[in-house]
């Protein structure tokens, strides 16, 4: 095990149903660590930067379209195992298959045949570095030892 710092995006549907506290309440309920935290507008040329593997997919205009609908919570989480530990927080993709109990499982839907997962968590160490370069300078994320602040 090692500490890891994993991103997370609270997609528009979570912002937009006021599920962010509900959802950001699980993280900190696991004793992991925001090291840094901003809303941002997703806008075309963010989503190619953060999305470059689905470039061209037949669902990638509406994926554009969903996450642009509003401002995002794009955070950077730390603790132990926290990239593959948060993606089993997050569940499967489909906000049908993932399971009750997981962020997805939970607060995810389908509506006109759109669906609404509500979160995005880097897949692996790589993909969570790169996507936390996208967002974060080393100057926005923050180091806390826990007994500072306890
Ligand atoms: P995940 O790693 O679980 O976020 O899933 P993917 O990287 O495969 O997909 C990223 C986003 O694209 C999903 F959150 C929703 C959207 N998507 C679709 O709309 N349709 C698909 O068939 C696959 C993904």
């Amino acid at each position: 095990m090692a500490v890891e710092r994993t991103l997370i995006i609270l997609k528009p549907d979570a912002v937009i149903r006021g599920h962010m506290g509900d959802i950001i309440q699980r993280f900190e309920q696991k004793s992991y660590r925001f090291v840094g935290m901003k809303l941002i507008q997703f806008t075309k040329e963010i989503a190619e930067k953060h999305y470059r593997e689905h470039i061209g997919k037949p669902f990638f205009e509406s994926l554009i379209s969903y996450i642009s609908m509003s401002p995002v919570l794009i955070a950077v989480v730390e603790g132990e195992d926290a990239i593959s530990v948060t993606r089993k927080m997050a569940g499967a993709t489909h906000p049908l298959k993932s399971e009750p109990g997981s962020i997805r499982g939970d607060f995810g839907f389908v509506k006109n045949d759109n669906m609404y997962n509500a979160i995005h968590a880097s897949d692996s160490q790589e993909s969570a570095e790169r996507e936390i370069g996208i967002y974060f300078g080393p100057e926005e994320l923050y180091s806390y030892d826990d007994k500072k602040v306890l």
